[in-house]
This record gives structure tokens, sequence and C-alpha cells, in this order.
């Protein structure tokens, strides 16, 4: 599928909720690929998200392309770093880590990833990545040496997700970090949704079905789910 954002777009004017799984090459075996896309096929899953704060190079190459042989599901790079970008994909959030102020990830990383851009047919989603702390000490925190937004903090995290759009980032990302113990609060998601007009993502720590409904409900337009998903593969038969 091309023009995944576009389809991000429609879908939050229908009011119709999105949902990625995220597969982590680093977590992952490749040999277990077959079985987990198996299972991911036979859900509503709308995307399947690629990456991770530290894959060793050429991995995601590999991994994406053993992924897309076994579905029609599109497939978009979330990477932690310029080298996780491959053609083999459908679509690259190209995010900016607006929560921090380490240049590298903010402007960076982006630079170096322009040469396999310019060759590449990849649908380019400029994301402005918010990452809000979600109780424990996550690997987007400590690669991208940031700290993130704590939650009580809503003004920042809004006004942050607010400068996002105005600087022309098509999506917001609210990240709470992988494996997060406390997954973005409501009331986060309900001030960031009700002051942006581009459609929002909410990620990191969402296990339960009742979390899952509370997300949508305060108006993420997608979320993404990985832990819970990596733990334990039936999770997606008792939340959606
Ligand atoms: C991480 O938002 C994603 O970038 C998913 O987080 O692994 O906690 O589901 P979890």
């Amino acid at each position: 599928m091309k023009n995944i954002l576009e389809h991000i777009k429609t879908s939050k004017e229908k009011g119709q909720k999105l949902l990625a799984i995220l597969l982590d090459p680093d977590k992952l075996l490749i040999e277990n690929i077959e079985k987990t896309i198996n299972k991911i096929n036979r859900r509503k899953v709308d995307f399947i998200f690629v990456g991770g704060s530290t894959v060793s190079e050429g991995i995601t190459e590999l991994f994406v392309k053993k992924i897309k042989e076994l579905t029609q599901i599109p497939i978009v790079l979330f990477p932690g770093d310029f080298e996780q970008i491959t053609d083999n994909a459908d679509a690259l959030l190209f995010l900016s880590l607006l929560s921090g102020r380490n240049p590298e990830y903010l402007i960076g990383q982006q630079i170096k990833s322009v040469k396999k851009l310019q060759k590449s047919s990849l649908e380019i989603i400029p994301t402005g990545y918010i990452l809000i702390d979600g109780g424990v000490e996550t690997s987007v925190e400590k690669v991208s040496n940031t700290t993130p937004i704590l939650q009580s903090n809503i003004e920042e995290i809004t006004a942050t997700a607010i400068a996002g759009e105005y600087l022309g980032k098509q999506l917001i990302y609210l990240e709470a970090g992988s494996g997060a113990t406390v997954p973005t609060d409501a009331k986060i998601i309900s001030s960031v949704a009700n002051s942006i007009q581009v459609p929002l993502i909410v990620g990191g720590g969402i296990r339960t079905k009742k979390q899952l409904q509370i997300t949508f409900e305060n108006g993420a337009d997608l979320v993404v789910i990985g832990t819970a998903f990596e733990e334990n593969n039936s999770v997606l038969t008792s939340i959606i």
C-alpha cells in the first residue's frame, strides 16, 4: 500500500481507529517470523511497524524482506537509527525526537539518512516523536540520551505536540517507551488530541483491552503495541 499517511488521515476523519504491531528485529528471531506473521495475519492489524533502539546493521533489511513475503499488511519503518532504513518496507516514520534536546535525534540522524532516502521509493512521513516518562528507564531514553517529559507536565507535552505540528510534522507520536510500566495517561492523550489537527499515534506500555480502549477513547488515532504482543501473542485475541 502506498499513501499510508493518506490512509491514516482518512481513517481519522471517519473516526476509524487503527492498530499497529511493533516487531523489533533485535528481539524477534528470524526463524520465528513466519509463525508471528501468521498470527498477525489472522487479526485486524492495520500496520506492522518494524524498528528498535539498537538493531545491528543489515538485520532490518532481511527482516522486512521476510515479512513482506508473508503478508499484505503494510510495513512501516520505525527506526532507532538511519542504518535501519530499508527500501523493502512501504513507509518510513521520519522521526524527530522533539521532547529531547539532543541534536543527533532532532536532525543529525535525519541528515545521515538522506543518501539512502534519495534512492528509495519509501513513503516518508514527517513525524514528531515525544518521549514521555513511562515509569521505567526505556531504551529510547538510554540510546537517545534524552530525558522524557514527566506525565504531570501536560502543558509541556501539549505545547511540544503543537510546536511539532507548526514545524510541519504530519503525525505526532506520544511514546511512553517500549515496556513502559505506566502508559501515557488519558488526560495527556486528550489534551494533545484536542490541540492538534494531525493524526495522533500513542504507544508504550499498552497491555490490556481496557488500556487500549482508554487510549482510543481519549483521542489516539493509531495505537502501537509491541511488548504485550511479544510476551503473549494471544493478547491480540483478547484486545481486538
Ligand atoms: C514502543 O510504542 C511502542 O516504541 C510500543 O511499546 O512495547 O510497550 O508496547 P510497547
